[in-house]
């Protein structure tokens, strides 16, 4: 059976989201933008509303929510500003691992704090000279007595000068490749961490982002994901099914919006007698942008889904991924067509748009990453 419609808790994590989006987020987004500033009031009443950290287990303190109800979160909080959907999901990210691999005991030290307080997290897994090629990354974790020594620098990643802790990815034996391959949760306050400037970004600026240098961290080998040496890369990569839909999701929100703004202005705007919106070629911009939303918010839901079901969904996550995040820059582009020059100026809202798109082509694996996940996945099905 094939049901389309919500639940009656997702319709209401929509609303709350959706009216939160409305009310708090979008009034601020343009300040957010402007200073780069960290948007830490409006993520304490994201959290104060249940609306971060909305997948930690109940069994340690959190709602326990599936990815599908996250994606249809995701959406709302980056219709109103993805810079700080950025900032939130980050979250989800860093947990990801976590919740999927962690030891009870991790779980506990970690993530029940994060739904006692408002805490960031941050996923270290991108390098200066490694980012789609995880393999090559070259931070390092050797084993001393009850702690392993961490050395490397890790670059982009987001919410690293607000995290309270950090998943990172380092080689404890490089010559297995990636079965050599270790997560670690790391206390940022560790001693042998430096975090490097904020990174002035095209869009989404209200995110943190930045390098993380460890110099002979100390980190207690408790602190190893799951336990066990080597399976870091499987916690790496199995993060990804989970953060890509709502990373997608995230990209239809954007979409939405620029949308929604390119509609509203096509109606007012009259050139040659009528409004924009009856010239056909104006129409037909419209008509794809809502219908490429719509596939792009099916495909996050269908991966979304896949996922909650206990299915392997790295295909589904990769097909979502890359078709919202070029949906979405298409859109965001084509809505700047739409205002003509006043698309162009930063005294609308669709230039911001476009520029706040353009990550979601990078980020969480870029889209061309996201085509040779789906080559490998689709020629393994034979
Ligand atoms: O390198 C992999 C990859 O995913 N690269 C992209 C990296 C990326 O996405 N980085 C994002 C960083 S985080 C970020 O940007 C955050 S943005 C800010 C926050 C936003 C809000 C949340 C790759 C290209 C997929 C794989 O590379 P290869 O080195 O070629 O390895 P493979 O041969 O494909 O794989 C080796 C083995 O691993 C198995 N594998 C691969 N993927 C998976 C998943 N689950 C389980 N197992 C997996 N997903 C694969 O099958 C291989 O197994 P074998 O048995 O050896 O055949
Ligand atoms: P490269 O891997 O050097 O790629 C450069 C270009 O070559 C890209 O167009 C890529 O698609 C293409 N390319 C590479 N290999 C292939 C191939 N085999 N076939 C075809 N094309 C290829 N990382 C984290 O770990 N945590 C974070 O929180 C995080 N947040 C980020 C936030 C921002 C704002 C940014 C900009 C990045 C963030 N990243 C984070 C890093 C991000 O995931 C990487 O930038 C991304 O995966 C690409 O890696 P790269 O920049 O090294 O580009």
């Amino acid at each position: 059976m094939i049901g389309y419609e919500l639940t009656e808790d997702q319709a209401m994590y929509q609303k709350t989201a959706r009216d939160f989006a409305r009310d708090v987020i979008r009034p601020a987004a343009a300040h957010h933008d402007e200073t780069g500033e960290y948007p830490w009031e409006i993520l304490q009443k994201s959290w104060d509303l249940g609306l971060m950290n909305t997948m930690i287990p109940e069994d340690a303190g959190g709602l326990g929510l599936g990815c599908l109800d996250a994606c249809i979160i995701a959406e709302e909080t980056a219709w109103g500003c993805s810079g700080i959907g950025t900032a939130i999901e980050a979250n989800g990210l860093a947990q990801a691992p976590l919740i999927m691999f962690g030891t009870p005991e991790q779980k506990k030290k970690f993530l029940t704090p994060m739904t006692e307080e408002l805490q960031m997290a941050a996923y270290c897994v991108t390098e200066p000279t490694a980012g789609s090629d995880v393999q090559g990354v070259k931070t390092s974790a050797v084993k001393k007595g009850d702690v392993y020594v961490l050395n490397g620098q890790k670059m982009w990643i987001t919410n690293a000068s607000k995290a309270t802790w950090y998943f990172v990815l380092a080689y404890t034996d490089k010559d297995k490749g990636y079965k050599g391959l270790t997560g670690f949760i790391v206390p940022a306050d560790t001693p042998g961490i430096t975090v490097g400037r904020k990174e002035q970004n095209m869009g989404q600026r209200a995110s943190d982002t930045r390098g993380v240098t460890f110099e002979n961290v100390e980190v207690p080998a408790a602190n190893v994901l799951g336990g066990a040496e080597g399976t870091g890369w499987f916690q790496a990569m199995g993060a990804f099914d989970k953060s890509r839909p709502f990373v997608a999701s995230a990209s239809v929100g954007v979409a939405r919006a620029a949308y929604e703004h390119a509609k509203a202005y096509s109606l007012e705007r009259t050139t040659f007698g009528k409004p924009i919106a009856h010239h056909q070629a104006v129409s037909f911009m419209l008509a794809d942008m809502a219908m490429n939303i719509q596939a792009g918010r099916h495909l996050v839901r269908e991966s979304a889904w896949r996922h909650d079901a206990g299915l392997k969904n790295t295909k589904e996550a990769a097909f979502a991924k890359a078709f919202a995040a070029d949906m979405c820059n298409k859109v965001c582009t084509d809505a700047v067509q739409v205002f003509g020059g006043y698309g162009y100026s930063k005294e609308y809202p669709v230039e911001k748009l476009y520029r706040d798109s353009k990550i979601f082509q990078i980020y969480e694996g870029t889209s061309q990453i996201q085509r040779m996940i789906i080559s490998r996945e689709i020629l393994k099905e034979g």
